[in-house]
């Protein structure tokens, strides 16, 4: 049940990929992930690129299943990442953060397959004329850096416009939202918050238990002004950044305020002047559970969810 081309694509046996959050997404997370039928990713985040190495070097003694390494364009070590990428050659690469175009040629000639994160129908359409694999549509429920429309919205548009699989992001953490990606026309869907909140995930403690204590309202994007905004949980370091932007800082100051905070509040557990980045689906997420069982709970979810639906609203012969 639930085979869709992302499976053929990326010889996974569930279509369900693991976000490449900074920090957060190390060899444990990606293989556990990739060893319970998804695809695990490495966030490649601020890394230099003989981090990722070792990193990718872990991930391969830890599974032999397929993973993928997530490049965020605006790293400062886009360029040697790229080379580690090029050499290790995971089986994937994500992007997030920017248009990946002109890496796009070597990558493929290299085997690699190439997913890029859009938050645009206009961005999806020429990486499918340049030859991405599939694509990524990171609606702005989602956390870390968002774009500006909501994954209810964008999914149905970009598969609209694209005849590539489309992988659904933001905004789901159950089988409810991995059938409701489904329905939109998406053929797999990224969890990002969900796995945060697993027991194989190696981020403090203290982040996973803001998350699992957050409710609906509890996230705020700031950055806006700065043109990069950024998705967390409310916190001391959200209200300064209001407080900034509220005093129409200049923007530099705004990201003089964030650096090192991602790292603060994933390592060090600082959950007040930490930027704790989760999406708005936190509210949903009750607990801290080993990989297998968020990944083998939403498929089973999602099952009888469709049958319920099929028995419940759905009679044949009814006008
Ligand atoms: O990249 C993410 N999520 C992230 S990156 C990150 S690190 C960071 N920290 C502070 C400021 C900025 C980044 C934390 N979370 N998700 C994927 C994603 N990509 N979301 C939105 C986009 C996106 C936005 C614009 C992708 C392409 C794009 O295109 C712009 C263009 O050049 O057309």
């Amino acid at each position: 049940m639930f085979r869709t081309r992302i499976c053929e694509l990326l010889n996974i046996k569930y279509p369900i990929l693991q976000g490449g959050m900074a920090w957060v997404a190390t060899a444990e997370l990606a293989s556990a992930v990739s060893q319970a039928g998804g695809l695990g990713i490495i966030g490649a985040g601020n890394m230099p690129g003989e981090l990722l190495r070792e990193e990718i070097a872990k991930t391969r003694s830890l599974t032999d299943k397929p993973f993928g390494v997530n490049i965020m364009l605006l790293s400062d070590y886009v360029e040697e990442q790229m080379k580690v990428v090029l050499e290790e050659r995971p089986a994937v690469i994500t992007t997030g953060a920017g248009n990946p175009g002109p890496y796009l040629p070597v990558l493929k000639e290299r085997g690699i397959k190439v997913i890029p994160v859009v938050a645009s129908v206009s961005l999806a359409m020429r990486l499918e004329r340049i030859g991405a694999d599939a694509l990524i549509a990171e609606g702005s429920e989602s956390g870390g850096h968002i774009g500006e429309v909501s994954t209810m919205a964008l999914v149905p548009q970009v598969v609209d416009a694209v005849s590539l699989p489309v992988i659904a992001a933001g905004g789901i953490a159950d089988g409810r939202g991995f059938l409701a990606a489904l329905a939109l026309g998406a053929e797999g869907v990224q969890m990002g918050t969900r796995f945060v909140c697993s027991l194989e995930c190696t981020a403090h403690p203290a982040y996973k238990q803001a998350i699992v204590k957050a409710k609906d309202r509890d996230t705020v994007v700031t950055g806006r002004s700065t043109g990069h905004p950024v998705r967390c949980l409310r916190n001391k370091l959200t209200r300064q950044f209001e407080e900034l932007e509220n005093q129409c800082a200049p923007p530099e100051e705004l990201e003089e305020l964030g650096r090192g905070k991602l790292r603060l509040a994933v390592v060090e557990g600082d959950v007040e002047y930490g930027s704790l980045m989760a999406g708005e689906i936190s509210g949903l997420i009750k607990d801290i559970k080993p990989v297998k069982e968020i990944i083998e709970d939403i498929l089973r979810e999602a099952e009888e969810l469709l049958g319920l639906l099929n028995s419940r609203f759905y009679k044949k012969g009814d006008e």
